[in-house]
Parts: structure tokens; C-alpha cells; sequence
């Protein structure tokens, strides 16, 4: 039997025939980009949906984070985790930073607060900091650092749209919180992404820099760069976040399938709820092979993939161990993120996915559990 595969993210769409009057209103008043009606209507629904004051909407995360650096006039080192996206460690780059790796905690694997006071040097202006799976990073530990030594904090949260805290909206901590909107996250824009901040005159100066620096017509106050979202995108953002409740419902139904059907797997490790968190988004489900699972990881992805189950290695290898990388302050001492990165499989998780297709993903895992 040809079964169609499965892969490991699935972009939730919303019904087509509720996109077409918006394109027809596109098409009508011919307002594409620049800071179009739809733009701004995202920006204002997502500042109210995510419980931030400050939203500027972005091309992509990727440019987000370099908006992010350049907005808080970030240069010189900053302190990062080897255990995510390249983008992450590239937007350094391309900001002229020079990155320091550092490890991250067993229990959340985002930055561990001591592990990033030691790698600090006179040189260390900020910590960029990643929500990986959308789990929170010790934002209060991290915090206490970066006020010790003056640094600025940004966290990358590509992966943590719509995450809350008992104490409130996960993206508020730091000095900034960048968000992706790719297909392949929770909530998509195609492609998209967004700054979310607490003070108001750094999102003026996002929106200058994204911008190319215009202030009105005839002032340019700093080298901007084209990072804007244009209609199409923030229109499609506008209709599919009335949607974003049910797909982070349905996602927590499948999580809910594997952790009962996974937690007792033998040489199979999960990743516990952290303390604090309200609401996860569930956009990844990680799973962690150890010594004790019948196959390697790379055996058991093999094999799955043979049955067209295409789960990915997120985060393997570590962003440390690309050539380009390696010899990066740090790089060569990040023996918990290399634990995690050599042991880990992100399996399909999205709202799609049917009630089968879960239980062929949960069936073809015990079968490879057993010796
Ligand atoms: N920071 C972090 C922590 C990130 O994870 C990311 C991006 C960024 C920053 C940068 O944000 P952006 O600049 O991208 O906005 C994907 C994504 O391209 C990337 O956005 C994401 N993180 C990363 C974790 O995953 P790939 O190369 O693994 O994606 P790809 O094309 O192999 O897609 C995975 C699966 O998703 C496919 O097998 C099928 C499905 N898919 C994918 C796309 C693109 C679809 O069904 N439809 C689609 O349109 O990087």
C-alpha cells in the first residue's frame, strides 16, 4: 500500500474561498506593500493576540533578528547557544558580530545563566538567547546576567508564537523578541516574521530600518534595509490567526497521543513540561534516543523515513560543529548541547494531522523500540 508521506510540519491553511474577497480588495484599491491597511491590522491584532505592547511586522525571522541587533546597536561578542536554526548564529554575522557559544541547560536546552557568565569578556555586549521549541529559556536567570555585566538581552523566538507564562506573554522578556512566520511555524505567514518589544521608541526605530530609514519623504536617518511584509502575507496573517486557537488545540491532542504513547518507551526521552508555562504552542515534538532504544538515532530516522515517515534532526549538527563555525569562541566545549543534538528526532506534529496518521507515526517508533 503507497501511503503519502508524512512530513514533519504541514502549514495550516485556511479555507480558500475566505481568502479570495481580501485579494479582491488587494486587487481593487492596488495597495501591495509599504505599510498597507492589512499590515497594520496584523501588526495591531498580533501586539492584542501575543499580549505585547510593541509588534513591527518583518519579511522574514531571519531579518528580524538582524533588525533586532542593528535597532539596539548591538556589535562586538555576543553570547548564543549552539543548539538551534543557522540562522540564529548567521544573523550575527551579517550584523558584524562575532558569536560565543554557549551551553545550554539539560532540562529546558536553551542558555544556561552560568554558562553564559563564564563565557563573558570585556568584549561581551549582549546574549541572543533562543526559546528553542518554544520552551522558555531562565528569562529571569538570563536577565540577572546580562543587568550584572550591561548587556542587552534578545531572545529568539522563532519557535515560542502565542507561549504564555503564568505571569504573562513570554515575548515581553528581554529587550526584544524576534518571531518567524514561515510555513513551517505554528502561525505562518508564508513567509514573515516579526520584533516584538515593551518600549515604544524601539519599534520606531525598527520601522525606520525596515524602511530603508526613511523618515516621511525626503529624511533618511540610518542605513535601513528593505524587511517589509507586504499585503498578501499580512492579509493571509489576518485570516489564518482567527484559526491559530484550533491548530494550537490540535497540536496539543497529537503531543497529548505520543507523550502517552512514548513515555514509557524504553532508551526513549521526552521532554518534561517546564514549570511557569500557561500555554505551550506545541510546535515541534522532540524526542531524545538513548543508549537503551533498540536502534541509534540515525538508524531510527533512516527507518522511519524507509516507511515515509520524514521526521528531521532539529538541531543536528549543532550550529558549532559547521565548518564555518568551529573555531567560534566556545565551540569547542558544548558537551550537553552535543548530547541533545546527536540523540534528537522532531516527529511530524501539526493540527492536519489526522487520528491514523498519528497512530502510524506511534506504530512505526514502538516497532523500532523493539530489539
Ligand atoms: N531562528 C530559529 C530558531 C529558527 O528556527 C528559524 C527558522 C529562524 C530563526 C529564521 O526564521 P526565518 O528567516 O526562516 O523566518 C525550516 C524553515 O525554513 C525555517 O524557517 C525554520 N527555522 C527551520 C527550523 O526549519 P528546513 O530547511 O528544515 O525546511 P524544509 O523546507 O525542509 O521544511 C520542513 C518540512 O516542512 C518539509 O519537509 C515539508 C514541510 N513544508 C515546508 C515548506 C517550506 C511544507 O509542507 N510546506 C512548505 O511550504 O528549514
Amino acid at each position: 500500500m503507497n501511503r503519502p508521506p508524512l512530513y514533519v510540519t504541514q502549514p495550516a491553511l485556511p479555507d480558500l474561498a475566505d481568502f479570495e474577497p481580501m485579494l479582491r480588495e488587494i486587487w481593487a484599491s492596488r495597495r501591495l506593500t509599504n505599510g498597507g491597511p492589512y499590515h497594520d491590522q496584523l501588526e495591531a491584532a498580533l501586539a492584542g493576540y501575543l499580549a505585547v505592547p510593541q509588534v513591527s511586522l518583518l519579511g522574514n525571522g531571519t531579518l528580524a533578528l538582524m533588525l533586532a541587533l542593528k535597532a539596539l546597536d548591538v556589535e562586538g561578542e555576543v553570547i548564543t547557544t549552539p543548539y538551534s536554526f543557522v540562522a540564529t548564529t548567521h544573523a550575527l554575522l551579517w550584523s558584524g558580530c562575532t558569536p560565543v557559544f554557549a551551553d545550554i541547560d539539560p532540562a529546558s536546552l536553551n542558555l544556561d545563566p552560568a554558562a553564559v557568565e563564564a563565557a563573558i569578556t570585556p568584549r561581551t555586549r549582549a546574549i541572543l538567547a533562543v526559546h528553542v521549541y518554544g520552551r522558555p529559556c531562565d528569562t529571569a536567570g538570563l536577565q540577572a546576567v546580562a543587568d550584572r555585566h550591561g548587556l542587552r538581552l534578545i531572545y529568539d523566538a522563532a519557535h515560542a508564537f502565542g507561549v504564555q507564562l503564568d505571569t504573562g506573554s513570554l515575548l515581553a522578556a528581554g529587550d526584544a523578541a524576534i518571531l518567524s512566520f514561515h510555513a513551517t511555524k505554528v502561525f505562518h505567514t508564508f513567509e514573515g516574521g516579526a520584533i516584538a518589544c515593551r518600549d515604544e521608541a524601539l519599534k520606531a526605530r525598527i520601522d525606520l530600518l525596515r524602511n530603508f530609514g526613511f523618515k516621511g519623504e525626503t529624511r533618511v536617518l540610518a542605513a535601513g534595509i528593505n524587511a517589509k511584509m507586504n499585503e498578501l502575507q499580512a492579509a493571509f496573517g489576518c485570516l489564518s490567526l482567527g484559526g491559530i486557537n484550533a491548530e494550537i488545540e490540535a497540536r496539543a491532542r497529537v503531543a497529548a497521543r505520543y507523550d502517552a504513547a512514548f513515555g514509557n518507551l524504553p532508551g526513549l526521552r521526552l521532554l518534561a513540561p517546564l514549570p511557569g508555562v500557561a500555554r505551550h504552542n506545541h510546535g515541534y515534538y522532540p524526542i531524545f534516543v538513548a543508549p537503551g532504544f533498540a536502534l541509534g538515532r540515525d538508524a531510527l530516522y533512516e527507518q522511519l523515513r524507509a516507511q515515509g515517515i520524514i521526521a528531521r534532526r532539529y538541531f543536528y549538527p549543532l550550529i558549532s560543529d559547521f565548518d564555518m563555525y568551529r573555531s567560534a569562541p566556545g565551540a569547542d566545549h558544548l558537551p550537553i548541547a552535543r548530547r541533545m543534538a546527536d540523540s534528537v528526532l522532531c516527529l511530524p506534529l501539526y493540527g492536519a494531522l489526522s487520528d491514523d496518521e498519528v497512530s502510524r507515526v506511534i506504530a512505526a517508533v514502538t516497532a523500532a523500540a523493539r530489539p
